[in-house]
């Protein structure tokens, strides 16, 4: 639900063999009776949970509100509200209707808060959850919905860890079974998105999903179509109708959870994803993803709800390995590798008081570690020998979306510093175009903002020096230079990475 932009996209026409025939297997009918509902795909699935939504109101005893006009962490413009104007039943379905209204609410999201600063918001719209009514670790989650078109209209049907084992948002994990964002009404073929948020606590979480377009006059915002993952211990499936379309594994997801101590440590196996989770079903309207609605919007709008649906697979209750349907074109997406973790790191305090602070001579030096982030690839940096400079750190962007950065395990006081040098070589850069930018991070979002870099010409070396002076007074810096936890962050231009290769030496911060 939050923040998940330029996710790849899957054409279920690509793979529609294969899609035809797994459909085939899908024989199990659908019944009104809740004994005898059947998942929609596989077999040996046993309704654990489910709300068909015909009874007269919505169940509180399966359902609670969220009410706050928090904007979900996403600059959303809605207050979410528990009145039957925002989330009611009809024609057995649960309807969950966002208005343009002006309302005043908590601007925290634990509503409870007596405290809370309050605020106004242009929209009102409904935000139910199953927390502490229904929570499950692994199954089948089958959940059949129409979803609205309009510039802003952000539905979401999603899951939430129900427990903070793992500390806050992301280390705990987040599944999201469906979004539709900003769904234009007259595409033909429209896109939704299945995706995973993990790693650790923001800033340092990382997410990976994957696009399912519709086609043949299929259309998610005028019919009805069944949204499920399938959730094992060591695999998330997502489908769309029969159509299996993407897959993502345990060994591409991590948590780094802090610990009682407050360390940050790489929890093994399948987590965050091995806790129990409750559902989230709700009508954003507006934030950083979809951007504010338009004229062309006409309210109400709303996100329509046939059944929800709870599957267990008794057999191999874990795994789900007896009751899967898994089609091989199915896209796999890697995930994300976990970075190094750097608080374990033992260094001097007094390395602060050196004349120069070196950051990679020959070596990444204590308590800066290099690392990357990445959103479609890998950057590997190596550490490598070269005639005249004793070691060098050589950067190669196997990605279009990623960057290469040294950080520490903390803000330090470089105020009595004047300037971060380093020397670069550009050793290949087959893109036709594009240039080069750094940064200095003083925990993000403190920031330089993105800095040009004028290389110089490929394969040779260039010393580069930029005043802190100069960084604190660049339009958007808000460097502060008592803080600076990432003297460097080095990527080539957004979107257009692929095939660089750097070398770095002589990193440095000096007096
Ligand atoms: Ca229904
Ligand atoms: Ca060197």
């Amino acid at each position: 639900m939050k923040r998940a932009q330029d996710l790849p996209v899957f054409c279920p026409n690509k793979g529609l063999r294969a899609a035809v025939a797994l459909a085939a297997l899908a024989v199990a009918p659908v019944q009104a009776q809740a004994q005898t509902i059947e998942a929609s795909v596989g077999s040996g699935w046993q309704l654990q949970w489910n709300d068909e939504f015909d009874q007269a109101d919505v169940d509180p005893t399966k359902w609670g509100w969220e009410s706050n006009c928090w904007g979900g962490g996403n600059n959303e413009l809605q207050c979410y509200t528990d009145r039957k104007k925002n989330s009611f039943i009809e024609d057995g379905k649960l309807i969950i209707r966002a208005h343009k209204e002006t309302y005043f609410g908590s601007s925290e999201l634990k509503e409870v808060n007596p405290d809370a600063e309050k605020k106004y918001l242009p929209y009102t719209s409904a935000r139910l959850r199953t927390l502490n009514k229904g929570d499950w670790t692994y199954g089948r989650f089958e959940i059949r919905a129409k979803l609205p078109a309009g510039q802003g209209m952000w539905p979401a049907i999603w899951m939430l860890p129900s427990d903070q084992r793992y500390g806050g948002w992301a280390a705990g994990g987040e599944i999201d079974i469906v979004e539709g964002v900003s769904m234009d009404p007259a595409d033909p073929n429209k896109v939704v998105y299945g995706t995973l948020h993990y790693g650790a606590q923001w800033p340092g979480n990382v997410h990976s999903g994957e696009g399912y377009t519709f086609q043949d006059g299929k259309d998610p915002t005028t019919g009805f179509h069944t949204y499920a993952i399938e959730w094992g211990d060591d695999e998330i499936r997502w489908y769309i109708d029969e159509t299996h379309f993407a897959t993502q594994r345990a060994s591409g997801w991590y948590s780094h959870a802090k610990d009682s101590a407050g360390v940050k440590r790489e929890v093994g196996g399948s987590a965050p994803f091995d806790q129990p989770f409750h559902l989230l079903l709700n009508l954003a309207v507006g934030g950083n993803w979809p951007g504010s609605p338009d004229d062309s919007v006409e309210f109400p709008k709303q996100m329509e709800v046939d059944f929800v649906r709870v599957f267990s697979c008794p057999d191999s209750p874990e795994s789900l390995s007896s009751c899967a349907s898994i089609s091989e074109l199915a896209t796999v997406n890697v995930g994300k590798k976990a970075p190094r973790l750097i608080n374990a790191i033992d260094f001097d305090p007094d390395f602060i008081k050196a004349q120069v602070v070196d950051v990679f001579a020959d070596e990444s030096i204590a308590p800066f570690q290099e690392n990357y982030f990445s959103n479609d690839g890998s950057v590997d940096i190596e550490t490598i020998a070269v005639e005249g400079r004793g070691n060098v750190a050589q950067v190669t962007f196997n990605t279009n979306q990623g960057g290469a950065y040294w950080q520490g395990t903390e803000g330090f006081d470089f105020g009595d510093f004047k300037a971060l040098e380093f020397d670069l070589r550009v050793v290949s850069d087959p893109r036709a175009s594009g240039g080069m930018m750094f940064k200095v991070d003083c925990q993000y979002p403190c920031s330089t903002g993105d800095v040009p870099l004028e290389t110089a010409p490929v394969g040779e070396w260039r010393a580069m020096r930029f005043e802190f002076s100069e960084l604190v007074r660049r339009a958007g810096s808000t460097l502060d230079i008592r803080n600076i936890d990432t003297p460097l962050v080095i990527l080539p231009t957004w979107d257009n990475q692929q095939g660089v290769v750097l070398q770095i030496d002589n990193l440095r911060i000096v007096r």
